[in-house]
């Protein structure tokens, strides 16, 4: 069978206030594309369908969209993540089963239909002869599988707990079948993006964990990556940059299985707009930057001793692709150490100076100095 597998998806992210929306409805339109051109007989979600348990309605309304297109070229299965809340993601699963979607928020699959079928942690999908069995265990914090009734065992570490939820998980895994793990966890030994904030406070899990399977589909990592091969353990990464650390490329993994063994293809994804951080010294080179990277979404890391104005800072967030600016300019020690021994005016002066490229009238260094003292102006 042919299998595609992605994850953190985090629909409705925005970046700095900028919406991802219509970059996340290429990549979905792309996804389309590659599954039916591969003739694909699952996609797996694993996990961060949405960026946070209280989705916009927009995001909401692309993935059940993107769902029921993607439905009509095979089965779906999307389990939930740090990011969603499993109940709200599983809240339409009724509708969903009926279009051969599968939301996992739960471990409870024993009521699946077809193309499914399922019981407690696990489903599997049959093609011809060959059937494929998925251990589903949605992002298993200490709460969240006390909320479903799997309490954890105290005298046992998180891991140890962990390891005993993906163990029952596994019970659907076969001898002379394909057994993959689905989840929504951090494994140690896997590399992250520097400013990749998603990962929340999420524990390390040692590969150990992981029940004997022929794959891993791994989310929670946006980094695309094999954590370990000879535990066919990956993570697909997220389909967009979501971090400006985030440079690689982005990929579906596509999983060709046979019984007992799996093949992965990374297909990589075109949709998606570059992040870039670019560093300027002026406010004409800012633009100039900006121009150049038309296309892209621009971080501007703006190195220089001159403030820039209101007006001028406004139309530089005019341009579509400005994302955000970080003032990165260290005032020389010297300097610093030179400003404490001077008085408030000169300061006042020496930056009126540099705003408006004239020297304050004395009128204006009076009424500064009226403003300092806390006297009416
Ligand atoms: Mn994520």
């Amino acid at each position: 069978m042919k299998i595609i597998h992605t994850s953190d998806w985090h629909l409705g992210k925005r970046l700095e206030g900028k919406s991802r929306l219509p970059e996340q409805e290429q990549m979905l339109g792309e996804l389309e594309k590659v599954a039916r051109n591969a003739g694909v007989d699952a996609i797996i979600v694993a996990g961060d369908v949405f960026d946070t348990v209280n989705p916009p309605a927009e995001a909401e309304s692309l993935f059940y969209s993107a769902c029921l297109s993607l439905s009509r070229i095979c089965p779906v299965i999307a389990i939930a993540g740090n990011h969603d809340n499993p109940e709200r993601l599983s809240a339409p699963c009724g509708i969903a089963s009926e279009c051969g979607i599968l939301l996992g928020g739960s471990l409870n699959y024993k009521n699946v239909k077809e193309p499914f079928c399922g019981g407690e942690g696990f489903v599997s999908l049959k093609k011809g002869g060959e059937r494929v069995n998925m251990a589903l265990l949605p992002y298993p914090s200490l709460a969240r599988m006390s909320q479903l009734g799997y309490l954890p065992q105290p005298e046992k570490s998180y891991s140890e707990n962990v390891r005993d939820w993906l163990s029952l998980c596994s019970c659907g895994f076969t001898a002379s079948d394909c057994n993959i793990t689905v989840s929504h966890i951090f494994m140690s030994g896997s590399e992250r993006a520097n400013d990749e904030a998603e990962l929340g406070t999420a524990a390390l899990l040692p590969l150990d964990v992981l029940p004997n399977a022929h794959y891993s589909a791994l989310g929670h990592v946006h980094k695309p990556q094999c954590v370990s091969k000879s535990r066919a353990c990956y993570y697909s990464g997220s389909p967009l940059a979501y971090s400006f650390d985030d440079g690689g490329g982005k990929f579906f993994n596509l999983l060709n299985t046979s019984p007992a063994s799996v093949r992965v293809e990374k297909i990589p994804i075109g949709s998606g707009r570059r992040l870039v951080t670019v560093t300027a010294k002026s406010f004409d080179e800012c633009m100039e930057k900006l121009k150049e990277n038309v296309g892209a979404l621009v971080r501007v890391l703006y190195d220089s001793p001159v403030p820039l104005s209101s007006g001028k800072y406004a139309e530089m967030r005019g341009c579509e692709n400005f994302v955000t600016l970080k003032n990165i300019y260290l005032v020389p020690k010297r300097v610093a150490a030179e400003k404490k021994t001077r008085t408030d005016a000169e300061l006042f002066a020496e930056f009126y100076e540099a705003q408006f490229s004239e020297k304050p009238s004395s009128s204006m260094i009076a009424l500064f100095n009226k403003a300092m003292n806390g006297e009416k102006i």
